[in-house]
């Protein structure tokens, strides 16, 4: 059984066959592909551990291998929830082997999250790190598996101690080493000999590389986190697309310190468009520059991607000692509007040439290219990957804007995906009636095709490249009975570019700060999606359609932050 998707017509399809994007190869390929000639270089290092092309490949098939052996088969889906270690990719790899699709969950989401993925893909198999504190005991993954039946096995990363014998070991598993009485075949459990593997890799069934390989996650604006379906065609052919923009090859090394999941790290070109190329990707548990400097330094890294606050922090630091930077050839910025004054400072102060990306786990990416113009760098967010990237700016009655004119970006093209899974009413008006994908995004296009962010029309706060759905907080707030309006907006602040308030109305006066935030942390919300401001208020301003009037929150939050930032008057002493 495959998962189900929204396809693209079939002359389309046809269309991307001819032009060379999709090529009916499978992603498994981007480690295959170097078992002869590039086998022995180093695909990925991860604190002390490292692995060559040959060892990552085999990882993952020995990994696949103790898969099929638990049960898990073609087809079925997996829960994955993993910080940024080796074991990402070793079993990215693995499931996409076996033909099946993972969500693959950051490692800052939590119980609400993780349920809203797990409840749409009913997974077969979830796997773990007793990093996370959803993990350090039995609770939470039995109740999982008890709403989910369909979740019968668990693999878990790190150490397991005695009162949490939750599954079996990820560890074991990728060794080969799960003993065979963890291994169910026909209902009965065989001896209790250690099942040696490296001599046994099976064949993998046939991929079809128009099918699903893994399911990315939409930033949203709805009540619940939605999934995106993205196929082996599409989703390789802008990591290749990407690496080729990029002019990656087997010297590159790439340091990843955002979240390994995210499309930017993962795709753009991230750790699958350095593997394609055959450099090396360096992992970072965070973007620190306390953590990433010294490994760009040991390592020699030439390339990285960052949100916008972490540049920040970087040239904080650089300018104190930024001499282990000498490698880094190229910075990458996206995730959230990187402003013109900090986009300057990176070549000088950083020692490195900048690439801005604007992109979405939905598809469509753009990149400033290496030999643009300084004013383009510095001022737009790129051009798209593709010539076939389709790009429509329209006003609010769906027409087309002239160039220079702000206005709602839609798109569709050999990478963005049609439907987002098991969504049908959503995608009703995710997608115009000729398949053009609505990003939510408020563009501008300059006259020589590039693209500058300039607002959203989505319900949404990007809290520094952090995605935060207004409605899905909303509604936990409004969960509390003394809680009877809710609206989370966005608000100004100076290193994250924007952060979220709360404004509610309640039936009780005393309803404190704390005890608000103290529920949302027991509905189990991801922390990112914390309101960093609570403000209550009397009524809440509507528009004359009856709904309420967000843009006049906005304007009052940005005032009081804007007022608040003022320096205060010195107090007159005499008085
Ligand atoms: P997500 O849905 O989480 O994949 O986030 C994609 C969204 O992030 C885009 O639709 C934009 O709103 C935002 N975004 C990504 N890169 C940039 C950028 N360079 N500048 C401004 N916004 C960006
Ligand atoms: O924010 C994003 O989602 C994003 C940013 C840069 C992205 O998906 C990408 C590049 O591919």
């Amino acid at each position: 059984m495959s998962i189900a998707y929204t396809p693209w017509p079939a002359e389309i399809a046809a269309s991307y066959r001819e032009k060379g994007y999709w090529t009916d190869v499978p992603m498994t390929d981007i480690l295959i592909r170097h078992q002869s000639e590039r086998a022995e270089h180093r695909a990925l290092i991860c604190g002390e551990r490292s692995w060559t092309y040959r060892q990552l490949e085999l990882d993952a098939a020995r990994l696949a291998d103790s898969l099929l052996q638990l049960g898990v088969k073609p087809g079925d889906t997996a829960l994955v929830h993993l910080p940024n270690v080796a074991e990402f990719y070793i079993v990215f790899f693995a499931l996409m082997k076996l033909g099946v699709v993972p969500v693959n969950a950051l490692f800052s989401h939590n119980r609400h999250e993780l349920s809203a993925y797990a409840g749409q893909i009913q997974p077969t198999l979830a796997v773990v790190s007793s990093r996370h504190s959803l993990f350090a005991d039995n609770e939470y993954p039995q109740a999982l598996s008890q709403q989910y039946p369909s979740l019968q096995h668990w693999l878990v990363d790190g150490e397991t101690s005695d009162e949490a014998p939750l599954g079996h070991s990820l560890a074991a598993a990728i060794k080969g080493e799960l003993t065979a009485t963890h291994i169910v075949s026909d209902n009965t459990v065989s001896g209790s000999t250690t099942h040696g593997h490296n001599d046994a890799l099976r064949s993998w069934p046939e991929l079809d590389a128009s099918e699903v390989a893994f399911f990315q996650l939409s930033g949203g604006s709805t009540g619940t986190p939605k999934l995106i379906p993205r196929t082996h065609n599409d989703y390789y052919y802008s990591v290749r697309a990407s690496a080729e923009i990029c002019l990656l090859d087997r010297d590159s090394v790439f340091l990843c310190a955002l979240p390994v999941p995210h499309n930017f790290t993962l795709s753009s070109p991230g750790a699958l468009g350095v593997f394609y190329a055959g450099g090396t990707v360096v992992l970072a548990p965070e973007p620190s520059p306390m953590t990433c400097f010294p490994l760009i330094k040991r390592h020699q890294v030439t390339m990285t991607s960052l949100v916008p606050p972490a540049v920040t922090l970087w040239l904080q630091a650089a300018a104190d000692d930024g001499s282990e930077l000498a490698s880094l050839q190229f910075l990458q910025v996206g995730g959230a509007r990187l402003g013109e004054s900090l986009a300057r400072r990176i070549q000088p102060e950083l020692g490195c040439q900048l690439q801005q990306v604007f992109g979405m786990a939905e598809g469509l990416v753009n990149y400033t290219r290496f030999d643009d113009s300084e004013w383009h760098v510095l001022n737009t967010q790129g051009r798209p990957i593709s010539e076939d990237d389709e790009i429509r700016i329209v006003d609010e009655n769906g027409q087309d804007v002239p160039r220079g004119t702000p206005g709602a970006l839609l798109t569709r093209g050999p990478y963005t995906f049609r439907g987002y899974y098991n969504s049908p009413e959503h995608n009703q008006t995710a997608f115009d009636q000729d398949g053009f994908y609505r990003s939510g995004d408020v563009v501008v296009m300059t006259d020589d095709g590039y693209l500058m962010v300039v607002g959203r029309d989505k319900d949404q706060i990007n809290r520094g490249g952090e995605k935060v759905a207004a409605e899905e907080i909303e509604n936990q707030l409004l969960a509390l009975p003394e809680i009877t309006q809710a609206a989370l907006v966005a608000m100004p602040d100076p290193v994250m570019g924007e952060k979220s308030c709360a404004f509610i109305v309640t039936t009780n006066p005393k309803l404190k700060t704390i005890a608000i935030r103290k529920h949302l942390r027991a509905c189990g919300i991801a922390d990112y999606k914390l309101p960093d401001r609570i403000e209550t208020v009397d009524a809440m301003p509507m528009t004359h359609v009856g709904k309420i009037d967000k843009k006049a929150l906005r304007q009052q939050i940005a005032d009081q932050v804007h007022a608040q930032l003022q320096p205060q008057p010195e107090k007159d002493v005499l008085s």
